[in-house]
Parts: C-alpha cells; structure tokens; sequence
C-alpha cells in the first residue's frame, strides 16, 4: 500500500502518538460546493478542528495517490479542477492505476481512513436511497460502506432529495448505529429534523465515544454515524426549502440526469435555485460538524487510551 499512499507527516505523528485526528473528505470541495466558497470552507473547516485541539486529514488521490492530510495546493485543485473525478469504493482501483486525480466521496474518504486508523470522518451528509428508487435501483455505495468500514461518520443527516425513511431503513439493515447528538430526530440537512427518529439520543460525546469503543471490541464490522443537526440559526425554512428540492428533482428527472453525476446535479441545482442561501446554510453545518467530531476524536482518543 505504501506505493500509492503518502499520510502527511503532522497525520502520521498524530496517529502514532493517539492523539485526535480527524478525517475530511474531498468530494464535498470538488463536487459538493462552488469555488471559491469551496476552498474557504475547506480551509475553515481544517482550522476548527485544529482549534479543538485534534488534527484534520482532508482525504483525496493526487496522480494516483491517496493523500491523507492534503497540502493548501491540493486543497486548491479540489476547488477549482472541474476534471477531478468523483471517487467512491467502485471508481477507486480505475483512479489509483491510471495514476489520476479522484475526490473521494464519504465511501472513498471512509476506505482511506480505515487503512490508516482514523476513526472519526466529519463531514456535510451523506448519500443514500435515492427517491424513485423502485425505477432506479439508486442507492449511494456511502451506505454499503458504512456497513463494512469501522469510521464513524459526524454529518447533518441527509438532503431530502433523498428517500430519508427509505435510507434509515437500510441503514437498520447494514447494523449500523444511527445516533442523534443532542436531538430525537434524524435531521434533513438544511433542516433540523426530518420527522425519523434516531435509533439513540446522546447529548454527550463521551457516551458516543463509549458506543463507537464498544463496537470495535465486539469487533462488530462498520460504521457509525452520528447525526448533528444544522444549529438553529443556520436553518432554512421548511417550506421553502421543500419546493426548491422538488423543482430540482423535476429538472433532473426531465433532463435525464442519473447515477453518480445526481447527486452533484442536484446539490449545484439548489445552490442556484436559493441564490446561495442553501450553501451559506451548507457551509454553516459542515462547521458545526467539525467542532463536534474534533470533539468526538478527542473523546474517543481518551477512552483508548
Ligand atoms: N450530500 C451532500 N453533499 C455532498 C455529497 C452528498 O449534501 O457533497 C457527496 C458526498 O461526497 C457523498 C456523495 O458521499 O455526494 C454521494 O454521492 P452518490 O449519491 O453518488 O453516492
Ligand atoms: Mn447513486
């Protein structure tokens, strides 16, 4: 593995040491995000948990290499370089041996991270069950991952341009924990809850971190994932955001828009269709995330200690 892999040398030590370190993924910067918005959050995001004293790993493939930890160049061809990629289990040997560029979504990001040891990923939300799935068989390989990959994942739900019941339900399936960090509810990304409950509520990161131990000494395969909602202020309406995702999956669905390039359809779609409102709303929960997975890693360090 030592051929294609280079861990940054701050990660490395980190990791040596059992000091926190947290995972980030590139999709979000490539394909989740427009530049130069992108670059700043990814940015921001490495500061905040650099702040809470652990250490961020933005995850990504430079000419066929997996980076963990990415230099302020990288993180530049992420956010401006429309030819990288998008990476998930699938695309991952095509990329690394034909020595290309690939931004790893949070499957790719969560393989990378399981090779070398970090066990907390924050990131935006995760892919899942797609609406109309009984047409399309559409189902983000994120889930699959998070069925065999030991990361747990920090995020604000998912979009609903998801099934949400639908992807909780094969969450459930895979025997992967979903907890809700100081709510009852699955959250809906822009929005505080989507009306699902949680498998738990935890209002402390201790306990969390306490679940993900008990899991790995029990040697139960896979993830977690911890849902943290979009703090109040942050919120988009409801109803607004509502009409907006239904108009941007009608205008996928007359475009024909499908498989891996949806997702980034529909996120760009949005963007446009608020005027930016659902990327400031975006950008503000992928913050809240990384303060509470540096949080966790800390937490989660202490107890293995
Ligand atoms: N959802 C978001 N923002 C994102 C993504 C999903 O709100 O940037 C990205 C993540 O990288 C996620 C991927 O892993 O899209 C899922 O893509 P797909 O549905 O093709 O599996
Ligand atoms: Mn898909």
């Amino acid at each position: 593995m030592q051929n294609f892999l280079d861990i940054h040398p701050e990660v490395a030590a980190a990791l040596k040491a059992n000091k926190p370190v947290v995972a980030l993924e590139s999709t979000i910067i490539s394909h989740g995000m427009p530049y130069p918005q992108n670059l700043a959050m990814a940015r921001e995001v490495e500061g905040i948990i650099r702040a809470e004293g652990a250490i961020p790993a933005t995850i990504g493939i430079i000419k066929g290499r997996v980076k963990i930890g990415l230099s302020e160049s990288d993180l530049l061809n992420f956010a401006q370089n429309t030819q990288v990629e998008k990476v998930s289990r699938r695309d991952f040997p095509l990329i690394i041996a034909q020595g290309k560029d690939g931004a790893t979504t949070v499957a790719g990001t969560m393989i990378a991270a399981e090779w070398v040891g970090i066990k907390v990923f924050v990131t935006g939300g995760l892919g899942g069950v797609h609406r109309g799935v009984d047409q399309s068989w559409d189902i983000s390989a994120d889930l699959t991952e998070l069925m065999q990959t030991d990361v747990s994942v920090v995020c604000a739900g998912v979009k609903s341009i998801l099934d949400i019941p639908k992807t909780l339900e094969v969450l459930e399936t895979a025997g992967v924990p979903v907890l809700g960090y100081r709510t009852d509810d699955f959250p809906s990304f822009f929005t505080r809850s989507s009306g699902c409950p949680v498998l738990q509520r935890c209002d402390d990161l201790k306990t969390v971190a306490k679940i993900i131990h008990a899991k790995q000494v029990m040697k139960l395969k896979g993830g977690l994932v911890l849902a943290n909602p979009i703090p109040e202020a942050d919120a988009l309406e409801v109803a607004f955001i509502d009409k907006v995702i239904a108009e941007a999956l009608a205008e996928a669905d007359a475009k024909g828009v499908s498989g891996k390039a949806i997702t980034p359809f529909l996120l760009k779609n949005i963007v446009e269709r608020t005027q930016g409102k659902s990327l400031v709303a975006n950008i503000a929960l992928v913050k809240n995330n990384a303060k509470v997975g540096a949080q966790l890693a800390k937490a989660l360090a202490e107890i293995e200690i």
